[in-house]
């Protein structure tokens, strides 16, 4: 049932991605990463409190697989590491950081801050603080859209330390067993937090474990936009005809730390060498697509640069927005707590 990750097309080869998706690809890509390169700081000026985790290194899952959903109408799950999730829905940068700053402008009203982000209005279901969270909760949405007799997916983003976690494969057992339209996402990013998979799991072939829950699998590159897009576009199409769940192991990387207090940037991380950390870097999703992109004439240096300031501006206007949005007021506290 496994099958091989898909290539980056090479030079001389026409990809399977539209060359105008490409691009609005690359831009959210390039978003995201601005988003994310944005909010330690403003954690350390005291604007945002809790946690925060990032996605740099990881834009890839988010925009290869959310670029080809029917939104609103399929839905998406994921976990604390959710900024990207949120901006590939299309939920807008200044309500994603209106959220981060617990501002009443955000997306959760302010009282959910960067792990609780959701938008069920474009499709997204949320975040997710709790490792493996969102494995159950996508039972239950994938029970709803079957039951609704919809030809909607759920999908459904995990990490490679939550594939441990118990509930996440009594879950995978009945999404299997009511063949359930679900698309699970393992984000493998060789860790969690300070663990490698080598030191926490006796059987590291994921999709093995999806098989062994009647789920067909498949492993990809998540370092590419091609081929996490390939192996999505095989998904789904396997999900819509058959009804049937799919899972899809994402190999990638984080570039930087766990979350804020594994600030890599300040010299604190330990579990992982500079240089693994460098050699993943020279397979940076998004350095790889410019690169593609100029290689085949498809965007001009000029047009670059508009993205760049086009982008770079709309993270600036969502931190403008976030700080001068008002806070929750103090009545609506009991507001949301029930359906
Ligand atoms: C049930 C539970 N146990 C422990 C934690 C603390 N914790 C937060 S993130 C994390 C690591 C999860 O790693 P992984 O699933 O690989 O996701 P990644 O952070 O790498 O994206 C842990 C142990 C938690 N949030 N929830
Ligand atoms: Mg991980």
């Amino acid at each position: 049932m496994a099958r091989t990750a898909a290539k980056q097309p090479e030079n001389n080869e026409v990809g399977s991605i539209a060359p105008a998706d490409l691009i609005k690809s690359y831009r959210l890509m390039l978003l995201i990463r601005r988003f994310e390169e944005s909010v330690y700081q403003k954690f350390h000026e005291n604007k945002i409190g809790g946690y925060l985790h990032r996605y740099d290194g990881q834009e890839a899952l988010a925009a290869g697989i959310i670029s080809q959903l029917h939104l609103p109408g399929d839905m998406i799950l994921c976990t604390y590491r959710d900024h990207a999730h949120a901006l590939a829905c299309g939920t807008p940068a200044r309500a994603v950081m209106a959220e981060l700053m617990g501002r009443a402008t955000g997306c959760a009203g302010g009282k959910g801050g960067s792990m609780h982000l959701i938008d069920p209005e474009r499709g997204f279901m949320g975040g997710d603080g709790i490792v493996g969270g969102p494995v159950p909760v996508a039972l239950g949405v994938g029970f709803a859209l079957k039951y609704r007799n919809t030809s909607n997916v759920c999908v459904c983003y995990f990490g490679d330390g939550a594939m441990n976690q118990g509930g996440v494969h009594e879950a995978m057992n009945m999404v299997g067993l009511y063949k359930l339209p679900v698309l699970f996402i393992l984000e493998n990013n060789q860790f969690a937090m300070g663990t490698s998979v080598q030191r926490s799991t006796g059987q590291p072939d994921f999709v093995l474990k999806a098989n062994a829950h009647g789920i067909q699998g498949e492993k990809a590159d998540g370092m590419s936009l091609f081929s996490v897009h390939d192996a999505a576009e095989r998904a789904l199409h396997h999900i819509r005809t058959t009804g049937e769940a799919y899972f899809l192991e994402m190999d990638c990387y984080r570039f930087v730390g766990h979350g804020i207090g594994d600030d890599n940037t300040k010299g604190w991380t330990t579990y992982r060498s500079e240089e693994d950390i460098e050699q993943w870097r020279k397979r940076d999703p998004i350095h790889s697509l410019k690169d593609y992109l100029i290689e085949r004439n498809l965007l001009s240096a000029q047009k670059f640069e508009e993205i760049d300031q086009e982008v770079q501006e709309e993270v600036k206007d969502s931190i403008s927005f976030a700080e001068s949005s008002p806070e929750p007021p103090l009545d609506s506290l009991y507001d949301h707590l029930y359906s």
